[in-house]
């Protein structure tokens, strides 16, 4: 086996993505209400840069390629948030990353003005858990010119778990990821800014997220970098019956077999384990 080859480096605004090897995102949530680290980094009911700025740092250290951030919680059942709100969260964050720590932010978004005001403030990466559906949104990242992750979501996140139903998992996520592809492509996004995701845990019971992790290549296939998400979701808590601060090594274990299935990106909450985790497939691989 080896990394897939094609699309090895992205250009994301000022920085030069090296995709020949799977790097690792990691996840900065601004959001009080976030599954795992919501919260985290609020002082007296108000975002501290502060710890912010420190938490971005320590990923970076632990080699993080990407910061992901991100003023919406998506987990199931989540409250909705205004415009606004995720502006005042998000495009603060996204500055002092740019300015203070020269970093790579990726911004999760779905919401047209946060993609271009992050995109104005030095974001390289738009990350769509709705894959630019939203109003507005397609035309304003294609604007920006930065690289954009389409994810599949079945429902939205107030019901998506309730009861998802596939007729074939795989069939149907590649067909939506196509045409949200053809979608981009029509706005004048090219292909090599393009990144797929098939959104584990968003509209998926386990045997749905199994199903697309065992078949991820096929994914592959399609002919873009897949970013994968699995990090102390619900589906470890459903294989090993853990809360979600006991899910480290269910989440290194995906993530281990979703980079050696091709996931080219991999999200996730403890960078420092799944560099380790990575550099250990990268050796027998080669
Ligand atoms: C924001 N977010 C939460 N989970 C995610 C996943 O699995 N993929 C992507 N692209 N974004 C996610």
């Amino acid at each position: 086996m080896q990394f897939p080859v094609k699309h090895t480096q992205l250009i994301c605004g000022k920085h030069l993505l090296d995709l020949s090897r799977p790097v690792v995102m990691g996840i900065l949530n601004t959001t009080p209400d976030s599954f795992s680290d919501g919260g985290s980094y609020y002082e007296e009911d108000s975002l501290s840069l502060d710890l912010v700025l420190r938490r971005a740092e320590q990923m970076l250290e632990e080699g993080a390629k990407i910061i992901d951030v991100g003023g919406e919680s998506t987990r199931p059942g989540a409250a909705s948030v205004s415009e606004q709100q995720e502006l005042d969260r998000v495009i603060p964050v996204v500055e002092a990353l740019v300015v203070k720590l020269g970093a790579l932010v990726s911004v999760d978004t779905s919401t047209a003005s946060v993609i271009t005001e992050s995109a104005k403030r030095g974001a390289g990466l738009i990350n769509d858990v709705r894959a630019l559906q939203r109003e507005g949104a397609l035309v304003a990242a294609a604007a920006t010119g930065l690289p954009v992750c389409l994810m599949h979501m079945q429902g939205q996140p107030d019901s998506m778990q309730k009861n998802p139903h596939y007729s074939d998992v795989i069939a149907d996520v590649s067909d939506f990821l196509r045409e949200r592809v053809s979608a981009c492509r029509a706005q004048g996004i090219p292909s090599e800014r393009i990144i797929l995701d098939p959104g584990f845990g968003f509209g998926k019971a386990l045997a749905h997220n199994l199903a697309l992790l065992r078949r991820l290549p096929e994914l592959g296939g399609l002919g873009y970098p897949l970013l994968v998400g699995m990090s102390r979701k619900s589906m470890v808590a459903q294989l090993l019956n853990r809360p979600v601060d006991e899910r480290l090594s269910g989440s290194l274990a995906l993530a281990m077999l979703a980079a050696e299935r091709g996931a080219a990106i991999i999200r996730v909450h403890d960078v420092a384990a799944t560099v380790d985790v990575l550099k250990v497939l990268a050796a027998v691989i080669e």
